[in-house]
């Protein structure tokens, strides 16, 4: 049983952010934001960015080899606007950019991208776990519909104030199973990591989901239409609920991004390190570029999947292909 009052929550905000309405942040969504985790902005994106958009991505889809499902839908991809730079139009939109400016108190820079064709029947999960900010507030998913999503197709769903239940880090997990203390507190040698790491992960999972059940969080699948954008708090639970109807599409993109000076930490390093010690860790540091105004931290690679198997492919292998 999960103590309901557990490990203290993260500040959900930077320390002096205003909850007052501006032209380009409007009161209610900061106050949703807070209250929440989630805000939907509707209409940011146009048909017209939508269409250049989707083509980009179908016809880079031909290039691959990857198998579709029996429904003709390709996998995820990640981290193709390295390849595409133009996929990152809707990312730069000013909406996206001026609400993330308020949320992390400094300038967004992108960091991820992943473009979906259907729903990705994730089970509800917090985005921080994988890529550690800090400050904790200082990283958020932006997710944009890429046509109308059927509430058959796998719709994304959140869950409401999540972002304000206790946050466990590895050292409450281990703290309470005394085998993977040990195994966590002495420096493991390099073959071990891989295993410890994992344990560790599935170990916050069954705290995390336990915690769910504990609080009764409640799943809301919000309506959501082309051009919407949705963004999530780096600590609200979310995920894409069961696809009723396999034949139907869910064409959309997920844009993650951190604050222009916050940290950012791996999944390894989250899962091997305690709370108050991560910030002293050596965090990911990439050149960055930047598009219509953006800031983008800049990867060689991109990320194919196949059956959810994962195949790491060269940016320049690809480009002046498409
Ligand atoms: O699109 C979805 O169903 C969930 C995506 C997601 O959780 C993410 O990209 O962080
Ligand atoms: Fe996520």
């Amino acid at each position: 049983m999960v103590n309901l009052s557990g490990p203290k929550p993260h500040q959900l905000v930077p320390e002096h952010s205003d909850r007052i309405g501006s032209n380009s942040v409007p009161i209610h969504l900061k106050n949703q934001w807070i209250e929440e985790g989630f805000v939907c902005i509707p209409s940011v994106a146009s048909r017209s960015e939508i269409e250049d958009h989707n083509k980009i991505v179908t016809d880079f889809r031909r290039l691959l080899d990857d198998c579709l499902d029996p429904y003709g839908f390709g996998d995820r991809i990640g981290q193709l606007h390295q390849v595409c730079p133009d996929l990152m139009n809707i990312s730069a939109k000013s909406e996206i950019v001026a609400f993330l400016s308020w949320a992390f108190g400094e300038d967004p820079v992108l960091f991820g991208s992943l473009q979906f064709e259907k729903g990705t029947e994730q089970s509800p999960h917090i985005d921080a776990i994988f890529f550690w900010p800090e400050p904790a507030y200082a990283m958020a998913g932006v997710w944009v519909a890429l046509e109308d999503v059927d509430p058959e197709a796998g719709p994304l769903f959140y869950i409401p104030g999540s972002h304000k239940w206790p946050f466990f880090h590895s050292d409450d997990v281990v703290d309470r199973r005394p085998d993977l203390k040990e195994r966590w507190s002495s420096s493991a040698n390099i073959d071990e990591v891989g295993d410890l790491v994992s344990a560790v992960g599935n170990a916050w999972t069954e705290d995390f989901i336990a915690m769910e059940r504990e609080r009764g969080g409640q799943r809301i699948t919000p309506k959501i239409r082309a051009g919407d954008v949705v963004i999530w708090h780096s600590l609200l639970a979310h995920g894409g609920a069961t696809r009723i109807n396999p034949t139907l599409s869910r064409r959309s993109v997920v844009y993650h991004y951190f604050g222009k000076t916050a940290k950012l930490y791996t999944f390894s390093q989250f899962m091997l390190t305690a709370r108050d010690d991560i910030k002293n860790l050596q965090p990911t540091v990439m050149p960055r570029g930047s598009y219509n105004g953006l800031e983008f931290m800049q990867f060689p690679q991109f990320a194919t999947y196949s059956d959810g198997i994962e195949r790491v492919r060269l940016v320049e292998d690809f480009t002046g292909k498409v």
